[in-house]
């Protein structure tokens, strides 16, 4: 038995984060290890010690084995956890940290080694009794022989680059004829993708599911399933969703995926948290695939509904514990399903999207977990994979767990880089997803290479006004001494009507709000028009009464004219093209004079062809009883006068323009 006192994780984001939490319940110091671009991210916060291991870019810093080494014998960490990609299936770092006397949590560099070549896992599976896709993973890697072993195979075949994985290096092929330019294009593509050029060959199975099963060993050879998860929704072979069970399980089915996992295993030697993927066809069969020799992204929903914790059970199978559970005793109960929220524009081809988080709020609640590993203003940079969280939900039964999952999207916002929270929404939503029906062609069947989302209702628009009027209310409220609540929407010359023009897209919206009484607005959009009470409002959430019925909305407000506003299936940002922000107009040359508030014009003071002087008065607005001097920016002359004394006048409304000198 080894004692564990300080564990380093060789990872960042919500998987760095998450690790921690159990190393720390478990009384174990953490240390973080960190890159230039991550100084200030949450598993940094969260770590009790942390070290900078260099530059942004990957590979100076989370591949560096050498600096990680260094960070742990600096801080005294006896154990490292490598969590998800990055260095955790890298046999190099393995056995690196075996010769410095630090235990990595992961298998044995042996199990990494085979389970990382296509072949030779393949020919170590056959031996075992496992089943395979039929297909040839021999040494013999001439065209000759490749296009004869495909053609023995019968077409369709996929040809996979033996060094590749999680679909890298993968090609179908239909036709014989085919074969010859196909193999040798995979070929070249695996030389430069991996260093290596060896193929295998298998049958290609037709709209499989991707069936996964969780393992785990410990160092007496004690070696347990965990039920499975049914990650078929995926997208150019990232996953979407992943669940457990899977919806077309059986018992007998799930004791001899089990079994075969645990026969995989064992035939490697296996130590710690595996996952065995297989794929299951239509008739029920299955098939070995890969095994992945780490913890997975979507380990938490097998958490969920075994109740275990898998880093809990890495850590003492480190230390050299036995597992704490035996077959017999682990069950599975309800059913869990996980989403990963990701920075991504769904509408440009999930193109990956970074900059400032605005504001990030999620749910909580009974069978709602949340893995994620930023905070509002943190940044999601390009340098890192672009998942923001995961979301995780757990029901009695599968539709319970999708209905929660379904509501904790909607109660999640995520404002700044644009997201795939509506997509997830959708995919939710889709009769073959209801139905438990989903294969690996799911989204291709429903979805094409990007994700338009819904179209905006005029409601939330009328919303997005009465949010930004309080807001704007408000803030002059704050800035002049004292007014009466009951006043702030009038002027002395009456009621104030607020405008706004909204540019969505192509498409634009002019928005006229008509105060009512405090809180109560009538508004109109294009040519609808709502009843709008705004019935509570928060520093980021607002709750309107909207024709009657209550909706409840995120926002963030970025004056003068910006709003990120979210729905229940639709997240905005409206850009309001009459209040443009004083740098803009700086950009645009700074001619034009557009009022600070809405009030009334009491008086222009310049005529059109008029030279003016910086700091020159040029007009007077009256605005909540007070008197608000309008200056010229610089020197120049008047080129138009476009309102006129005595009338009112909307925030951002344009006064005139002047043209200013260089
Ligand atoms: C296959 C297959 C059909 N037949 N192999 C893709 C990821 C990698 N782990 C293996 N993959 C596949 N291998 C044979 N012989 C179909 C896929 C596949 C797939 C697998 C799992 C999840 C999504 C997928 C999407 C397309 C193709």
């Amino acid at each position: 038995m080894k004692a564990l006192t300080t564990m380093l994780v060789a990872n960042r984001g919500e998987i760095a984060v998450r690790v921690m939490r159990t190393a720390k319940a478990m009384g174990m110091k953490t240390v973080a290890v960190y890159s230039e671009a991550d100084a200030n991210a949450q598993h940094v916060r969260e770590a009790d010690q942390s070290v900078c291991i260099g530059p942004a870019a990957v590979a100076e810093s989370y591949l560096g084995i050498e600096a990680i080494l260094d960070a742990a014998q600096r801080t005294g960490a006896d154990c490292i956890h490598p969590g998800y990609g990055f260095l955790s299936e890298n046999q190099v770092f393995a056995s690196a940290c075996e010769a410095h006397g630090i235990e990595f949590i992961g298998p044995p560099n042996g199990a990494i080694e085979v389970m990382g070549d296509k072949a030779r896992a393949k020919r170590a599976m056959i031996e075992a009794g496992v089943p395979c896709v039929p297909g040839y993973q021999g040494d013999d890697q001439s065209l000759v022989t490749l296009v004869a072993e495909a053609k023995s195979v019968g077409l369709p075949v996929m040809v996979k680059a033996a060094a590749g994985g999680g679909g890298r290096g993968m090609r179908l092929v239909h036709e014989a004829s085919e074969l010859e330019s196909a193999i040798g294009l995979a070929q070249s593509e695996a030389q430069n993708a991996f260093g290596s050029s060896e193929l295998i060959i298998e049958k290609a199975v037709v709209r499989p599911r991707h069936v996964e099963i969780q393992v785990f060993a410990d160092k007496a050879g004690n070696t347990v399933y965990l039920g499975e998860r049914d990650c078929s929704i995926q997208r150019r072979h990232q996953k979407v969703v992943e669940e457990s069970p899977c919806p077309v399980m059986t018992s007998q089915l799930r004791e001899a995926m089990g079994t075969a996992a645990v026969e995989a295993a064992k035939a490697v030697g296996y130590v710690g948290a595996g996952t065995v993927e297989f794929l299951l066809d239509e008739a029920g069969e299955f098939y070995f695939l890969e095994m992945n020799t780490r913890l997975q992204v979507e380990h938490p929903v097998t958490e969920m509904v075994t109740g275990y914790d898998l880093v809990e059970w890495q850590i003492r199978v480190a230390r050299g514990e036995d597992l704490p559970a035996e077959q017999a005793d682990i069950d599975l109960f309800g059913h869990a399903i996980e989403v990963r929220l990701y920075a991504e524009d769904p509408s440009a081809g999930f193109l990956p999207s970074t900059g400032p988080i605005k504001l990030f709020a999620t749910p909580e609640g009974e069978g709602v977990r949340i893995d994620s590993g930023v905070e509002t203003g943190d940044e999601v940079t390009p340098f890192y994979d672009a998942m923001v969280a995961k979301l995780i939900t757990y029901g009695e039964t599968r539709e319970d767990a999708r209905l929660k999952m379904r509501s904790a999207l909607r109660d999640t916002a995520l404002f700044g880089p644009l997201n795939n929270r509506d997509f997830l929404l959708d995919v939710l939503d889709r009769p073959d997803f209801i139905h438990g029906a989903a294969t690996t062609a799911f989204i291709d069947d429903n979805f094409g290479d990007a994700f338009l989302p819904p179209g905006v209702s005029s409601s939330d628009l009328a919303v997005a006004a009465a949010t930004q009027h309080v807001l704007a209310m408000e803030h002059h409220h704050s800035q002049s001494a004292s007014v009466n609540e009951e006043l702030l929407d009038w002027v002395s010359m009456g009621r104030v009507t607020d405008t706004r023009r909204y540019d969505l897209g192509e498409q634009t919206y002019d928005v006229s709000l008509v105060p009512l009484s405090v809180g109560e607005y009538e508004v109109t959009v294009n040519d609808q028009t709502h009843h709008v009470r705004i019935t509570d409002m928060g520093d980021s959430h607002v709750i309107t009464e909207i024709d009657g019925l209550a909706h409840r909305y995120h926002y963030h407000d970025e004056a003068p004219a910006t709003l990120y506003l979210s729905s229940d299936n639709l997240s905005m940002m409206l850009a309001d093209s009459t209040r443009i922000p004083p740098e803009a107009q700086d950009a645009a040359g700074g001619g034009t004079i557009t009022a600070p508030m809405h009030g009334q014009l009491l008086s222009i003071d310049v005529a059109a062809g008029e030279a003016v002087q910086k700091g020159q008065r040029i007009a007077v607005l009256e605005a909540m009883k007070m008197q608000h001097e309008i200056i010229a920016p610089g020197d120049g002359c008047v080129v138009e006068v476009a309102a006129s004394a005595g009338k009112q006048i909307g925030a951002g409304d344009v006064i005139m323009m002047l043209e200013l000198d260089e």
